[in-house]
């Protein structure tokens, strides 16, 4: 599951080019930032023995992340991974004159406090030594039946072959 913007073109390079099989739904004509995280509790209940990976951004979390308590309540163990780089990335080439003046395209905020406060297993990833077992620990919450999201400070990617 993918949501759009940088986090789009990262996950799918990572699919392509990773030493694990893994398969990921199209997202067909969608394209509204944030519909992963439905998406992804979808597929964990139509294939709860597998590992459901929500990959998605920050402004698309601000979009839809009170929905993280749907899976908690139903008790919906997805995995989420959210790339904070405080940005709508590279959005200045759509939203020019209010990206300089107003900064527009920034953003802030600790998704992981709030994945935590809505009942999630969450941790926040600041250094690269804490990404292998921040990956472990969210896994076996997701076996335990919690959903856990991860957020991963990032920076914004200075330039991408956007089309
Ligand atoms: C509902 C909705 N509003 C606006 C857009 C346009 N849009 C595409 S990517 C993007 C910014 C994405 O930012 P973020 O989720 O932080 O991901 P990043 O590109 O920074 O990795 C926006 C606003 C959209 N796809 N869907
Ligand atoms: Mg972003």
């Amino acid at each position: 599951m993918r949501k759009r913007g940088q986090v789009q073109f990262l996950a799918s390079w990572m699919l392509q080019t990773g030493p694990v099989p893994v398969s990921s739904p199209g997202w067909g004509h969608s394209t509204q930032l944030g519909f992963s995280l439905g998406a992804a509790m979808g597929a964990k209940l139509a294939a709860p023995e597998k590992l459901v990976v929500n990959v998605m951004g920050d402004a698309a979390f601000g979009m839809v992340g009170m929905d993280v308590e749907t899976a908690v309540r139903e008790q919906i163990p997805i995995l989420t991974l959210l790339l904070n780089n405080s940005a709508m990335g590279n959005y200045e080439r759509h939203i020019p004159i209010a990206s300089e003046r107003y900064g527009t395209k920034f953003l802030s905020g600790n998704y992981s406090q709030v994945a935590r406060g809505l009942g999630a297993h969450s941790k926040r990833v600041e250094q690269p030594g804490e990404i292998v077992p921040a990956l472990e620990e969210a896994i076996r919450a997701t076996r335990d039946g919690k959903p856990a999201l991860l957020e991963f400070i990032t920076r914004e990617e200075p330039d991408m072959a956007i089309g």
